[in-house]
């Protein structure tokens, strides 16, 4: 290679090879060194890298490089959450098993990784299609069906009659199934489910301690989890109905209680489905709403509907009798499935009312300390009360306490606390997944299988139809023999957020054979110092991991009780202000850039243009000019005088040796400080440039300006190592003939710092006049003195008297006069 020409293709294939044979980034437990574990959330095996992956995985990678730099042990591993439905219909499509789909598109993305050279210990790459991997997260679902933190039960999924299968969200377009175009229906299937909610409150809790969290996503999880304080209470039934002798409501509202108009059921409540029975009006009715889609966002926009079923309850104060009826915009499991409907001052209330001519009783006041006006909208401000008896003048909270503790009186009511958060249904009926490790016995039932027999292998080598699942089809897999019994293996597998739940842990042993985890292991790496993912993951994949993490601690795994310390959420890619997607045909390839500038201009060019938090525009502009800048570092490093950097004796140094230390070491202080704290790499690599423009304008060619130029360069490229990791290192060569992976984080050398001489700005009356360089400790009369003396401000200070001068140290001097 001729040394004097920046060729990165050659470098960098050189460089990555020898990181790979030499293993320079495999790291093993050291009690004795403090560990950073970065971690970027591992990619779906999709085929290639797309440009989200890059600024993602650049962005961790530039983090764990520092942080190797600053001397901690650190842990950046990489793998594939591999088990998914696109490897289904890519097996559909091209006629190929998914297990060796998403193996060649794992060799292929492997490839790019390390293409782009990042600082990954290959030895703990994992893929959680593998039966090493799952049969943990089998063995560990076992656990918690003993603990009985999981249940089955009836659950809709979406059916598709003409192929007979059940189909995912995703393959539900407007409304019909994707391959055979039929009308999707709704089936109750028995699913099995977890039981998050029993952590409901610690995960709320426990989102305070999350300081290294961006508040928005804290927020995101908050609002998903969804406390609320509220009141449970009854309406009575003169004759009871299925059994009930009342209709249980939950509301956040109970000062509104003197406002109820009617009360509404949901289509599954228990009394709609019996008085459905002898009224065929009323099943037909409960029929339609259970084809509706469940989604509650959907259930909130769709038109109100509902009937009237004829029955009355009484109202738990005032006694008065109160129309039931069933309507489609209540939702079955939440609170008691049933509402106690105050049109006046609820949106969907008000619109359900109105469709059906419902009373609207006006029991909050306006600002004005009038009955809020609901003839055109729900009011639904707190205030304070009115149209209630006695308790008319309260205020929410006065009046929240007082109606809860009268129902409570009267044995009708009690305050208690819900959460929007739902159980999560793990099962899905797709074949590309973790078999459910469950035994249906033949007379009813399920017992888990027992732990040596698992894993419950998933057979690789089938066929896909697009219609069943193979393992559904095939009676030999699905045939299991217990104590000489036959049973049945669960033909479902699990929801692949299961996966990607606890992959972070198994990093720390990702070939412990012997259990789940290696405690030791995993207790000096976890918790995940550095997080670093993409925002749409905010809210479930986060939650169910951070959920994971402390079924796991229960299970004494581990020891810590949250697993990530900080999280970085790294802003889209956009092309033309759009986000660069395959659906918009706005992509660009990583793997063409990397082919025609090298790794170290795309990484540098994803750092360099946008800080990571913030949304990045493509500009291939601007891949150029980092690609520019490249080069011209190089050059200045050939050109620069090489061999190890002598000791320097500041005193001899001269005023321009001194200000290009300086600035060496104010751009050491500054990049240090936006590597660590800030995590803003563009302003990072902006001081970098600088410093090389500053090396660039620097002309002396003395023994001294040699030295000075040497520390400038080589603080330069260690700055730039994490983001141009294969230039940094061959310039590090050159320049010191030492090896940049084992060098250390720069220092700044405070005494650098100190300015001889500052520069000062004269005004006259408010305008500048005038530039002066003074001593950095001059006094302030010795820098009035100067600025007086400087021969611009005479010309205006001529003739004129002056009435005062103001002298801020440091930063100017003012002269008023007139
Ligand atoms: C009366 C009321 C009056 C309500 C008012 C609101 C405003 P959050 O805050 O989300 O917990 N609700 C209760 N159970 C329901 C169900 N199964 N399906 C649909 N809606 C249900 O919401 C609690 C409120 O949601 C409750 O308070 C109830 O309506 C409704 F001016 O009760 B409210």
């Amino acid at each position: 290679m001729n040394p004097s020409e920046y060729q990165p293709e050659i470098l960098e294939t050189e460089i990555q090879s020898s990181w790979l044979t030499e293993k320079a980034f495999s790291v093993d437990v050291d009690t004795s060194r403090d560990k950073f574990y970065c971690l970027a959330m591992f990619p779906y095996p999709s085929g290639k890298l797309h440009m989200g992956h890059v600024r993602n995985y650049t962005i961790a990678d530039v983090i764990a490089r520092y942080q190797r730099m600053m001397g901690k042990n650190v842990l950046q591993p990489m793998g594939w959450d591999a088990f998914g439905l696109p490897a289904e219909n890519a097996a559909i499509q091209k006629k190929v098993a998914p297990a060796a789909w998403t193996k060649s598109n794992i060799a292929e993305m492997r490839r790019q990784l390390q293409r782009l050279g990042f600082a990954y210990d290959w030895d703990r790459e994992l893929a959680t299609c593998t039966p090493e991997y799952y049969r943990w997260e089998q063995w560990f679902f076992t656990r918690l069906y003993e603990k009985g933190l999981v249940y089955k039960k009836m659950a809709t999924v979406n059916w598709d009659p003409v192929d007979q299968t059940v189909l995912a969200n995703e393959q539900v377009i407007d409304g019909r199934g994707w391959r055979s175009g039929a009308e999707v229906e709704r089936r109750e299937i028995p699913q099995w489910f977890i039981r998050i909610t029993d952590y409901a409150e610690e995960l709320l809790d426990n989102l305070d301690k999350l300081e290294g969290w961006p508040e928005p996503v804290r927020l995101m999880q908050r609002n998903w989890i969804g406390k609320s304080r509220g009141v449970e209470l009854s309406f009575e039934l003169d004759t009871p109905i299925a059994g009930l002798d009342k209709i249980d409501v939950y509301t956040t509202r109970p000062d509104t209680l003197f406002g109820v108009s009617y009360v509404s059921l949901a289509a599954e409540h228990p009394i709609s489905l019996a008085l459905g029975k002898d009224n065929p009006a009323l099943a037909t009715f409960i029929g339609d709403c259970k084809k509706a889609s469940v989604a509650a966002a959907d259930m909130a926009r769709a038109e109100k509907l509902g009937m009237d079923t004829g029955i009355r309850a009484s109202h738990p104060l005032t006694g008065e009798a109160i129309p039931v009826w069933i309507a489609n915009y209540v939702l079955m499991d939440y609170g008691s499935g049933a509402v106690m409907a105050v049109p006046a001052h609820d949106e969907r209330d008000w619109e359900f009312a109105r469709q059906y001519a419902l009373p609207l009783i006006s029991v909050i006041n306006d600002e004005g300390g009038q009955p809020a006006d609901v003839t055109t909208a729900a009011y639904i401000e707190r205030g304070t009360l009115t149209n209630s008896g006695t308790y008319d003048g309260l205020a929410f909270e006065d009046a929240f306490e007082k109606i809860a503790s009268a129902l409570e009186e009267k044995s009708l009511g009690k305050v208690t606390t819900q959460y929007r958060l739902r159980d999560w249904g793990v099962s899905r009926q797709r074949y590309w997944g973790t078999p459910i490790p469950m035994l249906n016995l033949e007379g009813g039932g399920e017992v888990p299988i027992p732990a040596d027999r698992l894993p419950s292998l998933l057979p690789e080598d089938v066929v896909m139809d697009g219609v069943a699942s193979p393992i559904k089809t095939d009676p030999n897999w699905r045939k299991f023999e217990i104590d000489g019994a036959t049973c049945e293996r669960e033909t479902d597998t699990f929801d692949t957020f299961m996966q990607s739940s606890w992959y972070y842990a198994r990093f720390t042993c990702p070939d412990y054979d012997q259990g789940m985890l290696d405690s030791d292991a995993a207790n000096y790496w976890l918790p995940v110092d550095q997080y670093v993912g993409g925002i749409e993951h905010a809210i479930l994949h986060l939650l169910y991991a951070r959920f994971f993490h402390k079924l796991m601690r229960d299970e004494g795994l581990l020891s810590s009780d949250e697993p990530f310390e900080r999280l970085l959420t790294q802003g889209m890619v956009l092309k033309d202000g759009a986000k660069m997607s395959k659906s918009k045909g706005n992509t660009v390839d990583p793997q063409e850039l990397i082919d025609r500038y090298g790794a170290d201009t795309v990484r540098l060019f994803s750092m360099f243009a946008a800080p990571p938090e913030q949304s990045l525009e493509w500009s291939d502009a601007g891949v150029d000019g980092s690609h520019r800048f490249l080069k011209r570092l190089w050059r200045l490093v050939q050109e620069a005088e090489s061999g190890a950097a002598q000791t320097l004796e500041a005193a001899t140094l001269d005023k321009a040796q001194k200000a290009l230390r300086r600035k060496t070491h104010e751009t050491i202080a500054k990049v240090s400080d936006d590597y660590g704290r800030r995590q803003t790499f563009n302003t990072a690599v902006a001081a970098v440039m600088e410093l090389c423009n500053e090396v660039s304008r620097h002309d002396g060619r003395s023994a001294e300006d040699a030295i000075v130029i040497h520390e400038a360069l080589s603080s330069a490229v260690l700055l730039l190592a994490p983001i141009v990791p294969h230039i940094s290192q061959a310039l590090y060569q050159t320049l010191t003939g030492e090896h940049l992976l084992d060098a250390t984080w720069p220092v700044v050398d405070e005494s650098a710092l100190t300015r001889d001489e500052i520069d000062i700005v004269v005004q006259v009356n408010g305008k500048v006049r005038a530039k002066i360089a003074v001593a950095a400790d001059a006094d302030k009369d010795a820098v009035q003195e100067i600025a007086l003396a400087h021969e611009n401000v005479q010309r205006f200070i001529e003739g004129v008297s002056i009435r005062k001068i103001i002298v801020v140290p440091g930063k100017l001097v003012n002269v008023v006069a007139n």
